[in-house]
């Protein structure tokens, strides 16, 4: 019998109020169910908030010293459990090992990092324009914080909004994506496990629009966290801004790297590669545009080829595959549908194109690593998030033309360029309009010390982990302290 998992909140695990189920799958192998989880709706959610709003005092209380310790507890758990937590979570989203070892340590680098902001969360103590008159400002709770996030980092992009949210001393409610609740349910039994008191972290599973909505128009709610979708995101902005409540928002990219003709173009290769076909090309970093000069275009898109074909695709549990599976159907018609798009608009498609019909790939959501040429910057294929393995290559001139292709985007997460000239590297992170730019790097591979986000079309100005993050999850109260002994 597949196991059953329940909701988490108030400290305890306990059963949806409707009693109905849905279930996730391994889409390595469609037919394969991992678990049973809670379709919660809003009497859940209802549930999930009270409890965190009722924590809230006793947290916000609560020494930050002390919430750092126990997030010190949680980043331990997360290193003990690392490769248990790593293979739940190829099992049920499909990235390679390697990929989901590396999500659990971005979990565990940003948790050992908050949990040092709790012995800081520095304020500012400045000059009063009085005699005998203090000022300063600190750092202040928001409140209860709804967190609603995607399958494709399952535990990473929980934990950098989870734990800056409970170190600025908010409580929280987790809803995880359809496809990947196990990992988070996993993460809450971390929590528990460490000793975080009853009602701070909460979690419903279920679907967006029963679950997550309720979730985000919860008037008990003071703030939603969201990573997912542009269409999904634009939503929650509208009701969060209808309902006076502050938001954070993630939506993805359309990167690119450039390649100019004095690159190393082994090393640029490497850089594609990664972006473009790690994670199945599922990040929201990943790398779709490749921006090359002309002079070496040809070249450099034979050896792209070439390596795309080799790599092999299967289940991410044997460590000599590559590349794993999309993580549903749905997801595979979308990535199908652009490269039928691609080929109407003119593209030209070298290699890949198609569902991967390997013996051992039948059954699950495989999709050929696929390489468009002659893709130009109005195409359609140029400018929307694919999200799955397609690179399109878009031949230039030289740098200037270069990064107008670049920024010829609504979004702005990340962005490369290869080039072995330190002054053009210099000139181009002055003007790539990305809130991420790597220099003979690819467009992926975010450092947790370091903020997290994008411009444009990509999210409303708030960042993830680093120091930034503090600023999205608590707000600045000014205090002036008079010692004149004066009446006013
Ligand atoms: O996203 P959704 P999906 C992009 C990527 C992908 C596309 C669709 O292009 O192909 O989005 O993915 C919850 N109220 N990204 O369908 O629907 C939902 O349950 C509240 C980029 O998975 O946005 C899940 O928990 N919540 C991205 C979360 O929102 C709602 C990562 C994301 O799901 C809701 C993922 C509602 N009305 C997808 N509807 C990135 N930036 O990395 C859904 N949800």
């Amino acid at each position: 019998m597949t196991k059953e998992y329940k909701n988490y909140i108030n400290g305890k695990w306990v059963a949806s109020s409707s009693g109905e189920i849905f279930e996730n799958t391994n889409p390595a192998n469609c037919n394969e169910v991992l678990g049973r989880f809670q379709k919660s709706n809003k009497k859940d959610v209802d549930k999930a908030v009270a409890a965190a709003h009722k924590a809230k005092k006793m947290w916000r209380d609560t020494p930050a010293p002390k919430r750092g310790e126990i997030m010190y507890k949680v980043a331990e758990l997360l290193v003990k459990n690392k490769e248990a937590l790593a293979q739940d979570m190829t099992k049920e989203m499909g990235k390679v090992i390697a990929e989901t070892r590396g999500d659990v340590q971005e979990a565990i680098d940003l948790t050992y990092f908050a949990a040092g902001e709790g012995r800081r969360l520095v304020g500012e103590t400045v000059p009063s324009e009085l005699k005998n008159k203090f000022a300063m400002s600190v750092r202040m709770p928001l409140g209860v914080v709804a967190c609603i996030t995607p399958w494709n980092f399952p535990i990473a992009i929980p934990s950098w909004k989870l734990i800056p949210a409970l170190i600025c001393g908010n409580t929280a409610v987790i809803k995880p994506a359809e496809d990947t609740p196990l990992t988070v349910v996993n993460f809450m039994n971390i929590f528990e496990k460490a000793g975080l008191p009853s009602g701070v972290v909460n979690m419903v599973t279920g679907y967006g629009p029963d679950a997550g909505a309720p979730l985000v128009e919860h008037e008990k709610v003071d703030m939603v966290s969201f990573t997912g979708s542009t269409q999904t995101g634009a939503g929650i902005a509208s009701t969060c801004a209808q309902r006076m409540k502050q938001y954070s928002l993630e939506m993805g990219g359309k990167n690119a790297i450039i390649i100019m003709d004095d690159a190393n173009l082994d090393l640029a290769l490497e850089g594609v590669m990664f972006g473009g076909f790690g994670t199945t090309g599922q990040r929201c970093t990943a790398c779709s545009r490749v921006v090359i000069h002309k002079k070496v275009a040809k070249k450099f898109t034979d050896m792209l080829v070439e390596r795309a074909k080799k790599l092999k695709l299967g289940n991410g549990l044997d460590e000599k595959v590559d590349m794993g599976p999309l993580i549903n159907d749905k997801a595979r018609e979308k990535v199908h549908r652009y490269v039928e798009i691609g080929k109407k608009e003119g593209a030209k498609l070298l290699t890949g194109g198609n569902y991967a019909n390997g013996k051992a790939l039948k059954n699950g959501w495989f999709y050929q690593p696929t390489v468009f040429a002659g893709v130009e910057t109005k195409m359609r294929i140029a400018q929307e998030e694919i999200f799955g393995p397609v690179v399109s290559v878009l031949a230039c001139n030289g740098f200037e033309e270069a990064v107008d292709i670049v920024n010829d985007s609504t979004y702005g997460l990340s962005s490369a360029i290869y080039t072995q000239d330190v002054n053009r590297a210099f000139k181009a992170i002055e003007m790539l309009e990305t809130g991420l730019t790597y220099v003979n790097a690819s467009t992926i591979g975010a450092e947790i010390q370091l903020p997290f986000g994008g411009t444009k079309g990509t999210g409303n100005g708030h960042r993830e982990v680093g120091i930034a993050a503090l600023e999205t999850f608590s707000e600045w109260k000014s205090v002036f302290i008079d010692y004149s002994g004066k009446m006013q």
